[in-house]
């Protein structure tokens, strides 16, 4: 799928497009699902973000871990041990948007630890208000200033319906203004290296059942339920040595 090339490109730029990583039903019935979310709220709505608790209650978006061009691309840019740390569902209505430049982390590292993701469920056509970055600035000390005039240097990402856009975390980035008269939708799975935890219990408790039982390797480490077999993470540790340390039972099943 990526090669070591598409990696280091993504280690000089701060960002990677793979397109077609949702296609077909898969998009469908995600966009359906965000659809539905959206009704939901009261119509004067302009911007709101659901995570994961709520699209995990939700079988299309719990799909997702079995989409290997997701699951594959960003192992290969992230690393052997990504895990999954967060999954947002980002709406922008009719006539709205822009959320200024930002970085997703304000600290910089030489390798990237943790990547946002965006997969954008329409296309993302100059209307649409497509995703803006700065090439590069993922290794930059300061966080953006709106006359930074490093900014010049911002390019458009405007990719078709169902394409991702893997992005350092610490890249410079804004979405633009949504100038249809259709809602803008985009899904955000947020990856880190496996010994990035989440401070809270995110993932365990309110997971649903499935997925906690789930025997797919690839979904229990995106899960952060265990490393699949021979994947190290840390300092080099194992599953196997990860268990040997903690108690059956408790800390993973008897
Ligand atoms: O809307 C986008 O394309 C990017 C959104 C974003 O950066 C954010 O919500 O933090």
């Amino acid at each position: 799928m990526l090669t070591d090339l598409n990696a280091q490109q993504f280690q000089k730029d701060g960002y990677f497009v793979v397109e077609g990583v949702l296609e077909g039903e898969a998009l469908a019935s995600i966009r359906a699902a965000s659809l539905a979310l959206v009704d939901a709220d009261p119509p004067d709505t302009q911007r709101r973000v659901w995570h994961e608790r709520v699209l995990f209650r939700r079988k299309p978006f719990r799909d997702l871990f079995r989409i290997p061009r997701l699951t594959e691309s960003a192992r290969a840019l992230m690393g052997d041990d990504v895990q999954l740390l967060a999954l947002d569902l980002l709406y922008v209505a009719a006539g709205e948007g822009n959320i200024g430049w930002h970085r997703d982390v304000t600290f910089v590292c030489n390798k990237t630890i943790s990547m946002n993701t965006g997969i954008y469920l329409d296309d993302m056509t100059d209307e649409r208000g497509p995703l803006r970055v700065v090439p590069g600035s993922h290794q930059w000390e300061d966080t953006p200033l709106k006359d930074d005039p490093r900014l010049a240097n911002a390019v458009e990402v405007p990719v078709k319906a169902g394409t991702a856009v893997f992005f350092d975390a610490a890249l410079w980035h804004t979405g633009g203004t949504n100038r249809t008269d259709r809602p803008r939708l985009a899904l955000f799975p947020y990856f880190g290296r496996y010994w990035v935890k989440r401070m809270d219990n995110y993932f365990t408790q309110p997971l649903p059942a499935d997925l906690l039982a789930s025997d797919d390797p690839m979904t229990r480490q995106l899960l952060g339920l265990g490393l699949r077999k021979d994947v190290a993470s840390y300092h080099g540790d194992n599953e196997g040595y990860n268990r040997s340390r903690g108690e059956a039972g408790i800390d993973f099943p008897d």
